[in-house]
């Protein structure tokens, strides 16, 4: 018979022990006959278990999973939103090429008015960030600047035509105006563009159209090519401090092929390109085959400049998932919105804000230490990482200290801050890079799909 010790008293029976106990003098045919009915009700029993089991699954798997894009402006959320849509709707996100193009478009000429203003500079005799003294434009290379001009104007027409009703103000004020659109305004705009698609989804594109920018591009297409070529454009740009092939949206070095006049935008332009978000975009898929056939899912990505983070709090309590994406390139830089704030200071800011939030405590945060390319990049460039980031003193001015420095500097907030303990789930990424991104995106869906299994007890 068991008995169990309880704490200052004498030894007690075991009540269920007793009660599961075979009967006093059982014959072995009875306890038989006995065993048998045992596991029979045992099979019975787990065969509802495995019902239930599979009802809660089903309705689990009916029920949408959500994925919150947060970080900050520039960080790369919709670059991972259009990744997700080229992995499970890539028709639909086709026929969108018509707005991408002339976004493409509008960011090589953004470049090109980069030039223009550098090279107005260094004739009006202004000097360079450090004091140094720019060189002088020679008349050939004046005479170059005039000839792309035709190009601001149609920067301002790409402008007008791609900018929402009532939006045009906003996106032009400060000096390097930057185009922001709505989601919902730009399939509007896809669909006002390409009136008619064909029967692959591809939107149909009047090359002809004589107001298309691309018949000036295509004119100015030698000009630019010597611009960005010359010498003394890349002294000026360099002490002005401005590293346009760090810059999002940058082209300059596709111009052979964005200048034809029968450009279409690859998937990789479209992923290269930059067009701010406004407001709140969702995504919705549904997946059709393999283990997870059948599940549904919602992507969100908000805007990330400071004015939009008042969006973000409604979604909290909705999403499975965050995924986080800072931005460790940026380093050397300052917010678009507050030149006194250095980026990477901000991104940490937000993600201590993020892993501290109580309405989030519960949500699974996956951190992408995103733009390693242009880091590398950047250091391979000499620029100083301790330089901005003091703290992180003589150690070597190499990708492999900063980025597991910054790791290890992410880690130990979302350890410190994390009312609930959290797994630290960290990648370093260039989501740019298609293959290797969908490859992540895939296991980041596995995860969230495990980690929703098991909250309801099903794995
Ligand atoms: N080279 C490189 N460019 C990247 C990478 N990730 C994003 N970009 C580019 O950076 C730019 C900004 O990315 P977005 O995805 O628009 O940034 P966002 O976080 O949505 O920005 P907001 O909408 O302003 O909040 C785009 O031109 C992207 O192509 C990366 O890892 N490497
Ligand atoms: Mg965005």
């Amino acid at each position: 018979m068991t008995r169990i010790a309880m704490p200052g008293r004498t030894t007690v029976e075991d009540p269920l022990a007793v009660f599961m106990a075979p009967p006093a003098g059982e014959t072995a045919e009875e306890t038989e006959s006995r065993l048998y009915a045992e596991a029979e009700a045992k099979r019975v029993s787990d065969e509802i278990d495995e019902q239930l089991r599979q009802e809660r699954l089903t309705e689990r798997r009916t029920r949408a999973l959500r994925i919150l894009l947060l970080g900050q402006s520039e960080s790369g959320k919709s670059t991972t939103l259009k990744n997700f849509q080229l992995m499970y709707t890539p028709k639909a996100f086709r026929a969108e090429r018509i707005t991408w193009r002339a976004v493409v478009q509008l960011n090589l000429v953004k470049s090109v008015h980069q030039i223009v203003d550098a090279l107005t500079l260094a004739e009006e005799g202004a000097s360079g960030t450090e004091g140094q003294e720019l060189p002088t434009p020679s008349p050939q290379l004046r005479a170059l600047k005039l000839r792309v001009l035709p190009l601001l104007q149609v920067e301002e027409q790409l402008m007008k035509r791609l900018a929402a009703p009532g939006e045009t103000d906003a996106v032009r004020r400060g000096a390097a105006p930057e185009l922001a659109v709505s989601s919902t305004w730009r399939s509007t705009l896809s669909r006002l563009l390409g009136a008619t698609a064909d029967l692959e989804g591809e939107p149909s594109i009047d090359f002809d159209d004589p107001t298309d920018p691309a018949h000036v591009l295509n004119l100015c297409r030698d000009d630019v090519q010597a611009l960005w070529a010359d010498q003394t454009v890349r002294v000026v740009l360099q002490r002005l401090g401005i590293r346009l092939e760090d810059q999002s949206g940058f082209f300059l070095n596709d111009l052979d092929r964005l200048t034809e006049k029968r450009f279409i935008p690859s998937d990789d332009d479209v992923l290269r390109c930059r067009l701010k978000t406004l407001g709140v975009s969702e995504f919705r898929f549904q997946l059709e085959t393999g283990s997870g056939a059948g599940q549904s899912w919602r992507i969100y990505d908000v805007g990330g400049a400071r004015s939009q983070r008042l969006f973000w709090a409604p979604y909290f309590d909705l999403v499975d998932a965050i995924i986080f994406l800072a931005p460790i390139s940026c380093f050397d830089q300052t917010l678009a919105e507050d030149k006194a704030v250095n980026r990477l200071e901000d991104s940490v800011l937000l993600w201590k804000d993020v892993c501290e939030n109580k309405l989030l405590a519960a949500v699974q945060i996956v951190l992408f230490l995103n733009k390693i390319d242009i880091l590398k990049d950047k250091l391979a460039a000499g620029i100083q990482f301790s330089r901005y980031v003091t703290t992180y003193g003589n150690r070597p001015n190499d990708y492999e200290n900063t980025s597991s420095y910054l790791k290890r500097k992410f880690g130990s907030i979302l350890k410190e801050k994390s009312a609930v303990p959290r797994q630290f789930y960290c990648h370093f990424t260039a989501v740019t890079d298609m293959a290797a991104t969908q490859t992540l995106l895939a296991r980041v869906g596995d995860l969230v799909v495990r980690a929703n299994l098991k909250d309801s007890n099903l794995i």
